[in-house]
């Protein structure tokens, strides 16, 4: 989805147009390209919120509120796709404090189960207001009279409880796309209690699963003493907050339309033939971040080439690793790590031509990601920890013949949905062995069972669904 219509320059403190709907996340959904002539254009990026969004954008005369991508740098609003884009500008030292920082070396870590250790700095967090407060007075600007607002994400908790104080007439809504810890853990948090406070000025607060919105109503319960009634918090105000899950989802359509083109069958058969055409082809995609469980999967791998369970010249292990966060240490340090144990292992249990692993850096289009799904035989999501995991649901969109196996970690909130998968604790890799195993070896007839089972969860509910029952329930919410 490409927008290719340039950026009208406004002119300058260009106030941007009022919109009944908007959408708040901390990047837009588009891509600044330069073209040969020098000049700018912005290119919509691909992804799973903006299908969602594009529909509703259109029927409402939706804005869309986020960072650009450069630091240091104000932008007027502008329009691309005919959505309303609200530039939000951060300087290089809020991206370095607000985003590396306190969103990634802060709370992710923390909200994944301190895989890694989070860091806690005063200044990140002073950074992580400012940001957040800057981004609900933008949307207080765009949104009109009664608009619905759907806030996205661990970067802009504060932002509901902000921008209610300057919009109390808007319904607010917010979604968190990764866990909600235990409280236990949760607790470590210096500013723990504001965080709560933050997400509790929305109307309506979604999470992934289940768990993670119990706990988030225990916490609220416990630090802030809150009533609450099943997902129901009392505020002290008087106004009612609703906390429930949403799993999220993908365009099944879309992707499987995607995955059946001839160009993609054709570039799937390439793929394959490169790869020297072995038996099985195992595949795993993931951004290059320490909750993804690439080293447990690749060690997995090697192991059992190694133990001779399978065979270098029949199998074949294809990791695409995206690049991501590369200025924040412990990505730097896993990507040195997983640059090892892949160097060893091809290393060790190589051929001429043939190296058992072919890891791929990279990040690739949306055709070439269809065509990898498609020639896998075999996929392998094992996260550590993970709120959802899209690939996981991506993958089972493109068997339109009900063919391959999916092993997936039970620590990925896609596993509560995709019961059919060949489920594995991560940390376990005798186990991760094992289930490998038995997805490549299990029969055509049972394969085909489970992956028809969880093609029809997959269909059913698309990202079409999520966002309307969010939205239905957001704009019910100011009703109850
Ligand atoms: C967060 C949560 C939750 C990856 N490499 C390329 C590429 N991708 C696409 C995949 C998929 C997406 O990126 C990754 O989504 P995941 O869900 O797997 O993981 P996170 O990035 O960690 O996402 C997660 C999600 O938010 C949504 O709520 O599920 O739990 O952590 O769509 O296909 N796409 C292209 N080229 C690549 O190289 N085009």
């Amino acid at each position: 989805m490409s927008s290719g219509s340039s950026q009208k320059r406004k002119p300058k403190a260009a106030r941007p147009q009022t919109a009944s709907f908007v959408v708040v996340a901390n990047r837009l959904p588009v891509d600044r390209i330069e073209l040969p002539d020098g000049s700018v254009d912005w290119r919509t990026s691909p992804g799973g919120l903006v299908s969602a969004f594009e529909p509703i954008m259109h029927s409402h005369e939706g804005a869309w509120v986020g960072w650009h991508g450069a630091p240091d740098e104000e932008l007027d609003p502008f329009n691309s796709d005919g959505m309303e884009l609200v530039p939000v500008p951060l300087s290089t030292e809020e991206v370095e404090h607000y985003y590396e920082g306190f969103s990634n070396a802060t709370l992710w870590p923390l909200y994944h189960d301190v895989i890694a250790h989070p860091e806690f700095h005063r200044d990140w967090w002073v950074a992580y207001r400012t940001v957040n407060q800057r981004f609900a007075e933008r949307t207080a600007e765009v949104a009109e009279t009664d608009a619905l607002v759907w806030v996205q994400d661990y970067q802009l908790q504060l932002v509901p409880q902000m921008l209610r104080q300057l919009r109390p007439d808007l319904r607010i809504g917010f979604f968190l796309h990764i866990p909600f810890p235990p409280t236990e853990l949760y607790q470590q948090l210096p500013w723990r209690n504001q965080l709560i406070e933050g997400l509790l000025g929305a109307d309506l607060v979604g999470f992934q699963l289940p768990g993670g919105a119990q706990n988030f109503l225990r916490l609220v319960r416990q630090r802030l003493h809150y009533e609450t009634r099943r997902d129901r918090i009392q505020m002290p105000e008087g106004r009612t907050v609703i906390a429930r899950a949403y799993p999220i989802a993908i365009d099944a359509t879309g992707l499987d339309q995607l995955a059946r083109s001839p160009e993609t069958a054709e570039r799937a058969a390439e793929i394959r033939s490169d790869l020297g055409d072995p038996e099985t082809i195992l595949l795993g995609v993931d951004r290059l971040d320490y909750t993804k469980g690439l080293p447990q999967r690749i060690q997995a791998f090697g192991e059992l080439i190694a133990d001779g369970a399978l065979d270098a010249d029949k199998a074949a292990f294809v990791q695409v690793a995206t690049p991501s966060r590369e200025r924040v240490d412990q990505y730097r340090k896993l990507r040195d790590d997983i640059d090892r144990l892949v160097g060893r292992i091809n290393g060790d249990v190589g051929r001429y031509g043939r190296p058992p692993i072919t890891y791929l850096h990279s990040s690739y289009p949306r055709e070439e990601m269809a065509a990898l799904y498609r020639m896998a035989d075999v996929m392998v999501v094992t996260p550590l920890r993970d709120g959802m995991n899209l690939v996981a649901k991506e993958y089972v969109a493109c068997r339109a013949e009900s063919d391959g196996a999916l092993v997936l970690s039970e620590f990925a909130g896609a596993a509560k949905e995709l019961r059919q998968a060949y489920l594995v604790n991560p940390y376990d890799i005798n186990a991760l062995k094992e289930r490998i195993l038995e997805a490549i070896h299990d029969s055509p007839r049972t394969k085909s069972r489970r992956m028809r089972i969880m093609r029809r969860q997959v269909f059913e509910n698309d990202i079409e669904h999520w966002a309307k029952v969010f939205l239905d329930d957001l704009a019910a919410s100011h009703r109850d």
